[in-house]
């Protein structure tokens, strides 16, 4: 499918999800997709699954907020993507291959809110008022661009390669917990593989958010009590393959374990 405006643009995206294979970058296709339009095919995509499929909006994740990963993007402050009901995991549940294209794994500071958000001018303090409790998190991400190559405007319109997420049943009260501090270890079948802190998500999750809801702002959504919200890969993302195993060990909200179907 050739894309050329929004509709096939939204078209190809669920065609590559549902058919699972990737395809190539939008934006070499199809030049009129800047980040504004990338906004518009993200919320006509989710808007979709929601009308055909019966899925619902159930909060929001922000994405690239490592500095690495933003110097590789060109960009300082975080992307915004669509969490829906059917990206729900179960813990303890397996992941199911057979669904996805090249799965991989990343840690994540997950906040329930109990407060709404709404910007502009929102600061790192109120983020954490809102914040009802924070939980560990894997969110599993799942690109429809062929090896996860793609410009800014692609990704945004991939709904940031969402795909299925996790999160721990421990929640924690955000004054009892220092975000910037939590560390997490991750390890692959037994096998050490990453080690991270909060500071590594734009420096504090909590400001990471206000960022993200300021932006929001300026295309007339918000944050709602209730949300749920990924704040953003801690680490880099590890692939997962048949049978593997991915652990996550956290120093103050336990621990996750994520195994693939063989
Ligand atoms: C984009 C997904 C971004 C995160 O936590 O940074 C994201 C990607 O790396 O494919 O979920
Ligand atoms: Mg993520």
């Amino acid at each position: 499918m050739t894309v050329s405006d929004v509709p096939s643009a939204v078209e190809s995206l669920l065609e590559c999800e549902s058919e699972r294979r990737s395809r190539g970058r939008i934006t070499e296709e199809w030049s009129g997709l800047d980040l504004p339009t990338a906004y518009t095919v993200q919320s006509e995509l989710v808007g979709a699954k929601v009308l055909r499929q019966g899925d619902s909006v159930i909060g929001t994740k922000l994405g690239l907020t490592s500095e690495a990963k933003q110097r590789r993007m060109g960009i300082s402050s975080p992307l915004t993507a669509v969490l829906l009901k059917s990206y729900v995991l179960e813990p303890g549940a397996l992941l199911p291959l057979d669904r996805l294209i090249q799965p991989r794994v990343e840690p994540e500071l997950v906040f329930v809110m109990r407060k709404k958000l709404q910007g502009p001018d929102v600061t790192a303090a109120e983020v954490l008022d809102a914040i009802g409790s924070v939980h560990a998190g894997f969110e599993v991400i799942d690109s429809r661009y062929h090896d996860y190559s793609f410009a800014l405007p692609d990704v945004v319109a991939d709904n940031a390669s969402s795909a299925l997420f996790v999160v721990g049943e421990l929640g924690v009260p955000a004054a009892n917990i220092d975000l910037v501090a939590e560390h997490v270890t991750i390890s692959k079948n037994g096998e050490f593989v990453y080690e991270a802190t909060g500071a590594a998500v734009q420096g504090n999750p909590a400001h990471a958010l206000a960022l993200a809801v300021n932006e929001l702002a300026q295309r007339g959504q918000y944050i709602n009590a209730g949300e749920l919200v990924l704040t953003g890969g801690m680490t880099d993302a590890v692939p997962i393959g048949p049978g593997d195993t991915i652990s996550a060990v956290f120093s103050s909200l336990g621990s996750l374990s994520l195994t693939a179907t063989t």
